[in-house]
């Protein structure tokens, strides 16, 4: 396996400045003819040049239209004794669309054609320079017969098309934007297409377009709106209007990941396009939007701007991410509800990444080293980089982020730059910032892996008046990064607040200030250690409750020994909604890991505890979005991070024993509060995904799954009755897949009907027979059951490994629900060993990321953890792994 060196960069041999590429589509072998205008690279006179292909056949190379020799090195083809100026070089390759299981280049999918170049698919389709920071205009001339095919699209505008001999016909497309071949795409099928022309802000017209499957049409409505709705959004936030005059969606079912940003031409996973009430939950809603949005983004954030190389990846991606989650935020509207589209951020975050940092592939936002790229697209450099630009926001402000975003198109508009290129004009155009005057040392965070730990302590001085808070960092060791002295101090903006025993917000007066200045500000932790006084509380009797880290203000593990009522106080006055959710988390946590660590991990819950989950149930003022998300317990993913991190050694059976007598309980002593709930949050009127209802659609779900699995256990047939007749009778699929849901986690004996008719309605829906799997797949596993039912699952007609969705609503699930996945038999590892070994041989992606899933198998207690080692061992004894598992399983094993 060849290792790929950030610092080995070095430019081109030569440019690429044109590219005229015509294909002859046909399933089973495709021609492709390739007309380039190269350009040697005057600061690299005399080298050859080695173009990147892979799995295609060369049929012939013409340079200014006449034969020259070439060799094969490494998989590239390589022209000596090239031109000194500019010359046209033409290659003639072929591919076969049909055998291409990898899913990345050319390949058919419902028997239509569909690319992915990114990172490495091009040179899968012809001899390129295959790199980000070779940057080309492209013409495009598809033939195909127009039967099959009669919609053939590429990026930009289409210049000409018409029909040709033998039932074929052709179509020509011209992309004006030089751009690296990662964004080529092309798609050939029988397609249809919701339209909607545009008058955007600067007075242009554009037209948009969602391409679909012919039954499809009546789910593309949401993700239109999406698509006007994020044109709209970054001209008005970013002053970033459309460059194009058409602008196209394209759904495909075979896809190894959510979407893809090609320009003009965005490909997406029809998961993240197809939406319609009745199949599609409001999660799905909220993640149809958010992805729409961030391949529109990408236009700027990735398309105008690229990245020089792809260490540089979190340049796009971390930015892009950030751009869409402000987006989102911003269309949910009213400050609660972007409060609890953060907290759902935050909880991503620390389930997928926070986990990352701590395994053997913790890497840094702008990795140094790779064996395979695909395996970089990850919670790191996606969900980390986007705190990253987040803190920059945080320290030069709103204004001060805009005008750093528009120095930096000012300046690199038509590039392919790096994250340090991005990072100075953020600085520059705010000199006099928190972050200009740290420029240097805010940059650890791109550089240093693993996540920061943060230590507050505070200190009353009731006499003096004064509250004096100490704040201290550490960094553990990562994977070729040693910690503690290995690594330099972050920069980590801390926003807090102060609040009185009563409630009361108070002022921020930092001694050696005249005057407080607001009852929130942003601190600055630059140092292993610092220490802040605030003064002026001599009115105070009590201590006061300090609110850290508000908003979650940077990526790091908060270590603050709160009191217990100091929760409480949190947990009822924060002006922080995230805070005061986070205070509720940590009330839950410690009461989780006690039970995990008690003997028999029977949790017991105290009435203070209940008593501020009920007033938070009943609370008029709140919402019931955040209600839900208050009274939804820590993840045990979560849990045992927790606990690994205290050194515990993590038994996942133990800690889903604990959660689940919490959840029992909960449901138990709070019963007349969920019917409560369950009863005022009906919805009346029709389906709308908007935050407001969706929110209550969450809590009544919430109370449903309460409700039922108190009741089964007591042999009460009223609830489960109630959650049977909503699977037949719900109005939109986020009910009914709710009270599925309910049935099937409390084991109810009308889970078996409602599943049948579930899968008997929506048998020709394939996104919705995704569900089906996945929601058993996800179900609170007892005695095995769980894992059993995945295992018959597994040969159900309707499963197969080919479809990435399909595959994952089974695969991917089983794997984050540690009680399934963790067994003391082992059967869990070598089912997935298993099939890693076999999804390996057809779709390497998708079995690399599927390999990952026991990443942290060190922190397991035993016998998992011998388990876990042997079942990663047995994968990688297979000789015949593909790079991108190989790189996986050896640095899980190293
Ligand atoms: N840029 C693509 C991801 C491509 C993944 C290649 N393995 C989607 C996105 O982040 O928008
Ligand atoms: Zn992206």
């Amino acid at each position: 396996p060849v290792l790929v060196r950030r610092e080995d960069y070095t430019a081109p041999s030569h440019w690429i400045r044109s590219v005229d590429l015509s294909f002859d589509l046909d399933p089973a072998k495709t021609l492709v003819i390739n007309r380039m205008r190269v350009e040697p690279n005057a600061d690299r006179p005399g080298e050859p040049l080695r173009l990147d292909g892979e799995a295609i056949t060369l049929t012939r190379v013409l340079v200014n239209g006449e034969s020259v020799s070439f060799r094969n090195e490494g998989g590239q083809l390589v022209l000596d004794k090239l031109p000194t100026e500019a010359f046209d070089l033409e290659i003639r390759n072929t591919c076969a669309p049909e055998k291409n299981t990898e899913l990345s280049g050319l390949y058919t999918s419902g028997g239509g054609f569909f690319t992915q170049c990114e990172a490495q698919g091009f040179r899968r389709i012809t001899y390129f320079l295959d790199r980000p920071d070779v940057m080309a205009v492209f013409k495009v001339t598809l033939k195909a017969d127009a039967r099959a095919y009669p919609v053939l699209l590429s990026n930009g505008n289409l210049i000409d098309s018409g029909t040709l001999d033998k039932g074929r016909h052709f179509a020509e497309w011209s992309d004006p934007h030089p751009k690296p071949a990662y964004l080529f795409a092309l798609v050939a099928g029988n397609l249809v297409c919701r339209e909607q022309k545009i008058r955007s802000r600067s007075g242009r017209d554009h037209l948009l377009q969602v391409y679909v499957r012919a039954g499809d049409l009546d789910k593309t409505e949401h993700a239109m709106n999406s698509l006007i709705a994020s044109v709209a959004w970054d001209e008005a936030r970013f002053g970033l209007s459309l460059d194009l005059e058409r602008f196209m969606i394209v759904a495909v079912s075979d896809f190894n990941m959510g979407a893809m940003e090609n320009k003009g031409l965005n490909i997406f996973n029809t998961k993240f396009v197809l939406a319609s009430p009745a199949t599609a939950t409001d999660v799905d809603f909220g993640n149809v939007e958010a992805v729409v949005g961030h391949e529109y983004f990408h236009n700027w954030t990735g398309n105008r701007i690229t990245c020089r190389d792809w260490f540089q990846l979190s340049l796009k991606e971390g930015l892009t991410v950030y751009r869409d989650q402000e987006f989102s935020q911003d269309m949910a509207g009213e400050a609660s509800a972007r409060a609890v589209k953060r907290i759902e951020d935050v909880r991503q975050l620390r389930q997928f990444q926070f986990v990352e940092d701590a395994g053997p592939m913790a890497h840094p936002v702008r990795p140094d080293q790779y064996q395979a790229i695909d395996n970089f697209y990850t919670a790191t450099v996606y969900e980390k980089g986007a705190e990253v630009v987040r803190m920059m926001a945080t320290l030069v402000g709103r204004a001060g982020f805009r005008r750093g975003m528009d120095l930096y198109f000012q300046r690199h508009d038509g590039q392919a730059v790096t994250c340090d290129d991005f990072a100075q004009a953020i600085a520059d155009a705010n000199p006099d910032s928190a972050l200009s005057v740290r420029l240097e040392a805010f940059k650890c965070w791109y550089a240093q892996a693993g996540t920061p730990r943060v230590n507050a302590s505070g200190q009353f001085d009731a006499v003096a008046g004064s509250y004096t808070l100490t704040l201290s960092q550490r960094s553990p060791a990562t994977p070729g990064q040693p910690g503690q002295a290995g690594k330099q101090p972050f920069v980590i903006p801390m926003a807090l607040g102060l609040i009185a025993a009563d409630g009361v917000a108070l002022p921020l007066q930092l001694e050696g200030e005249t005057a407080p200045h607001g009852t929130e500000r942003v601190l600055v932790l630059e140092q292993t250690s610092q220490t802040w006084v605030f003064t002026g509380l001599g009115e105070l009797t009590a201590a006061p409750v300090p609110s850290l880290l508000r908003g979650f203000s940077a990526p790091v593990v908060l270590e603050w020994a709160a009191s217990e009522a100091e929760l409480f106080t949190l947990l009822a006055h924060d002006h922080d909604a995230f805070n005061r959710w986070e205070a509720s988390q940590k009330l839950a946590l410690a009461r989780l890991l006690a039970a995990a660590q008690a003997d028999g991990g029977a949790a017991h819950l105290d009435e203070a505890y209940l008593q501020a989950m009920r007033h938070v149930l009943r609370d008029e003022r709140l919402d019931a979005a955040f209600k839900e998300l208050v009274l939804t317990l820590p993840s045990e993913a979560y849990v045992a991070e927790r606990l690994a991190e205290q050194g515990v050694p993590v038994d996942p059976q133990r800690i889903h024993a604990a959660r689940e007598t919490m959840r029992l309980q909960l449901a138990q002593a709070l019963h007349d509060d969920w019917v409560w709930a369950w009863e005022t949050h009906q919805d009346n009127g029709g389906y709308r995904p908007d935050p407001l209802s969706s929110g209550r659609r969450a809590l009544a779900n919430l109370a449903l799954a309460m409700l039922v699995l108190a009741a089964t256990l007591r042999h009460d047939p009223l609830w489960p009755g109630r959650a049977y007749q909503r699977v037949k009778d719900a109005g939109n699929m986020t009910d009914r897949a709710g009270a599925l849901a309910a049935l099937v986690n409390a084991r109810a004996s009308l889970a078996e009907p409602a599943l049948e008719r579930f899968h008997a309605q929506f048998r020709d829906e394939a996104l919705v027979i995704d569900k089906w799997f996945s929601l058993q797949a996800s179900a609170s596993e007892s005695d095995g059951m769980v894992f059993a039912r995945i295992k018959a699952l597994a040969q159900h007609p309707d499963f197969t490994l080919k479809n990435p969705n399909r595959a994952r609503s089974l695969l991917m699930v089983m794997t984050q629900n540690p009680a399934v996945l963790h067994r003391a038999d082992a059967a869990g590892y070598v089912f997935w060993a298993d099939k890693v070994v076999e999804i390996d041989a057809f779709n390497p992606q998708l079995a690399a990321r599927l390999a990952r899933a026991l990443d942290r198998w060190r922190a397991l207690a035993e016998p998992y953890r011998s388990a876990a080692r042997e079942a990663i061992s047995r994968i990688a004894a297979k000789p015949e792994l593909s790079p991108d598992t190989r790189e996986i399983v050896t640095r899980s094993l190293a």
